[in-house]
């Protein structure tokens, strides 16, 4: 196992991190801008170093602070957490020529995932069910372009090969609007990603998303653990996930779940990393696959009793997984509320001073933050403050324990999006299950 990991990242999951870290006896790095000298993880880290000023931009993806910061300490291996620099190629390769270990899938994969295209295209090899689509880049034959979207039938949506997350698409109704919007895209990716190229989908409307979690060892064997269903979310923001996606036939499920395996098989995945679907109708869609350990991977942690991150530190330092498939076995339900530091009502981001702060407890009760009475949240970055994650035998039981988390919760001093999440938890239809990607939304439209 490793001596001592670098952690370049902040907030929860860097303290998620952390703990894995020290359950494994590795010694620990905190890296951190001069805003966030006050971070839980850098007070328990072995060591810290500063990487320069608030702007993340300086820091927490500046490449050589954080390569240099890997030097100065000795430390072995670099875990990058999600966002920041998490799927970015040219630091896994840096970091790698650099004589580390990059936590994380292989540079080469990395950009393979980046590329949309090329993701989608690796994906129908191995057998995955893919949207009905240009199945390629759009070329500037604009005949063979209608002739496709016929086929394919209206609406269609145009994306970015580089885009993803909801960045660079567009949704096109009727044949008269679709070149003008190809080339439309196609400008505004150029200029955002750097790259032009577009592809074609069948555009779903009403589907949900459910995401498939996979581990690889690097080597050709390769586990799934089970799903999570992703819908309940604004403006691409997650508000709410859950494990397993509820409703869904087992034989639907374990079907799409053995063509994930595949995929990760044939490119020798290496770590761990999550297979987007949109899901509509009894059937699976891939859309893109995240090469990161993901913000919700608790809930899969809570229904699996895998613990994610230290896989992911077991890999990466060259053991083999700790379990097979037959180890797996889904037991009970999980969900996540994520508690943001922002006007429950406007969105708008709520930092300062949190002046008290009690997490909720009792049985089956999970609370990922690095929130303490007196921490001052910065202005600077993303809002998510804490995650909420209750484990239940049934799904209704992790609801039940989900509204006592939210009513004991206290976050004084900021506002926090926890009174949306009240109100979501008792919403009838989302307490059914099963609701679409366009269901909060809609409600807060209302
Ligand atoms: C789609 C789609 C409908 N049809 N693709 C948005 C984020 C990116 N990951 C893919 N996205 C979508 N792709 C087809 N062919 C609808 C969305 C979409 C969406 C997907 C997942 C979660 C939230 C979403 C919100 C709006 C649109």
């Amino acid at each position: 196992m490793f001596d001592k990991v670098l952690i370049a990242n902040r907030g929860e999951i860097a303290l998620r991190v952390l703990r894995a870290c020290k359950e494994l006896g590795i010694k620990t790095v905190a890296v951190h801008s001069s805003a966030d000298r006050d971070l839980m993880h850098v007070r328990l880290a072995d060591e810290s170093v500063c990487i320069g000023p608030a702007a993340a931009a300086e820091s927490y993806l500046n490449i050589p602070a954080i390569i240099s910061a890997m030097e100065v300490t000795d430390a072995v291996a670099v875990h990058p957490g999600y966002g920041f620099l998490s799927e970015n190629a040219d630091f896994a390769e840096q970091v790698e020529n650099s004589g580390f270990t990059f936590i994380g899938p292989r540079a080469d994969t990395i950009r393979l995932m980046g590329d949309k295209v090329s993701a989608i295209e690796v994906m129908r090899e191995a057998g995955v069910p893919t949207v009905p689509g240009s199945n390629g880049p759009v070329d500037d034959n604009a005949d063979r372009t209608l002739a496709l979207a016929r086929k394919i039938g209206y609406p269609v949506i145009i994306k970015a090969a580089a885009g993803g997350g909801g960045r660079g698409m567009r949704v096109v109704h009727s044949e008269a609007a679709l070149l003008k919007a190809i080339y439309v895209t196609q400008s505004e990716a150029k200029s955002y990603f750097g790259s032009g190229v577009v592809y074609l989908e069948k555009f779903l409307e009403n589907p949900r998303h459910v995401e498939i979690q996979v581990i690889g060892d690097g080597e050709g064997n390769a586990i799934h653990l089970g799903d999570r269903d992703c819908s309940l979310q604004r403006r691409h923001q997650k508000v709410i996930e859950e494990a397993p996606a509820p409703g869904i036939p087992s034989a639907v499920r374990e079907e799409v779940a053995q063509t994930c395996i595949q995929a990760c098989k044939n490119l020798k995945y290496r770590g761990a990393g999550t297979l987007e679907f949109l899901y509509e109708n009894g059937q699976f869609y891939f859309i893109e696959m995240n090469t990161r350990v993901q913000v919700e991977h608790p809930v899969t942690e809570m229904v699996t009793g895998v613990d994610i991150v230290k896989e992911q530190l077991r890999i990466a330092s060259g053991e083999p997984l700790s379990i097979t498939q037959e180890d797996v076995a889904i037991r009970g339900h999980a969900v996540e509320c994520r508690i943001n530091a922002e006007d429950p009502v406007s969105f708008l981001p709520s930092p300062g001073l949190v002046d008290l702060y009690h997490a909720p407890g009792g049985f089956g009760v999970r609370v990922d933050s690095h929130l303490y009475s007196g921490y001052r949240i910065p202005p600077y970055y993303d809002s998510l403050v804490a995650k909420l994650i209750t484990y239940g035998a049934s799904r209704e039981e992790a609801m039940s324990r989900m509204e006592n988390a939210l009513d004991e919760l206290l976050v004084d001093g900021i506002k926090t999006n926890t009174p949306l999440h009240r109100d979501l938890i008792r919403d009838r239809e989302f307490r059914a299950g099963g609701v679409n990607i366009h269901y909060l939304e809609k409600k807060l439209s209302l």
